[in-house]
């Protein structure tokens, strides 16, 4: 699918999983660093692609996109000879949906609520991810096959999910460090050169 992609980013921020996903997809796009210091990022013009102003969001041809994991999946299909979805007849596109989804609305807010030291609730039953420990083993139960999320195939839901779990172990969030599934897992997602090269490219420019 041809047209310009253009990326809202920080490299300080959530928009360094775009940033790999946009090289695991290997299209031409054009960066757009926002200065969140400067309060770039709550600028009309800005605010006009995402109201919540908050990076990362991508703009392609007319689509808006926002949200990381929507981002990740939108690039997987719009470009799909890049191979980093199911297609839709595909089997595994439901468990690829599972586990992208499972990152977005549980993996994600279990993290943060660790991380932020958030007080515990009482009624776990009605935090969609119930308690950051379950989310935590449900997760490891489905990396322990290997050597991805659906297996053999490399898909986005590992650039999504896999960035949340790299993200959690280095600020030290229990439970992850100690566990091969997740240990060998970061080590695989860490060796992609579509990986080391975003990853490369933010750093220069923290630098
Ligand atoms: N749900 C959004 C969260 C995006 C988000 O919170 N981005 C942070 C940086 S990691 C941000 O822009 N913060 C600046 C602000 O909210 O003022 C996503 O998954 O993309």
């Amino acid at each position: 699918m041809p047209g310009e992609i253009v990326f809202y980013h920080n490299p300080m921020s959530r928009g360094r999983i775009a940033h790999w996903m946009l090289e695991e997809v290997g299209q031409p796009y054009r960066t757009v660093i926002l200065d969140l210091t400067k309060g770039e990022h709550k600028a009309q013009d800005y605010l006009r692609i995402n109201a919540l102003g908050k990076v990362p969001a991508i703009v392609h041809e007319d689509t808006v996109v926002t949200e990381t994991a929507a981002i990740c999946a939108y690039l997987a299909d719009a470009f799909p000879a890049a191979g980093l979805a199911p297609s839709t007849h595909d089997p595994q596109r439901g468990t690829y949906f599972r586990w992208l989804f499972f990152g977005a609305g549980c993996l994600e807010p279990a993290i943060s609520d660790k991380l932020l030291q958030r007080p515990e609730v009482e009624r776990k039953s009605v935090l969609g991810y119930g308690s950051y420990e379950d989310t935590v083993d449900a997760l490891a139960d489905a990396l322990a096959p290997g050597p991805w999320i659906l297996g053999e195939t490399f898909s986005a839901a590992d650039v999504y999910v896999g960035s949340q779990i790299m993200y959690a172990m280095r600020f030290g969030a229990p439970g992850l460090k100690e566990r091969a599934a997740f240990t060998n897992y970061a080590e695989r997602l860490s060796a992609r050169p579509a990986y080391i090269r975003a990853n490369e490219t933010d750093d220069k420019r923290l630098g």
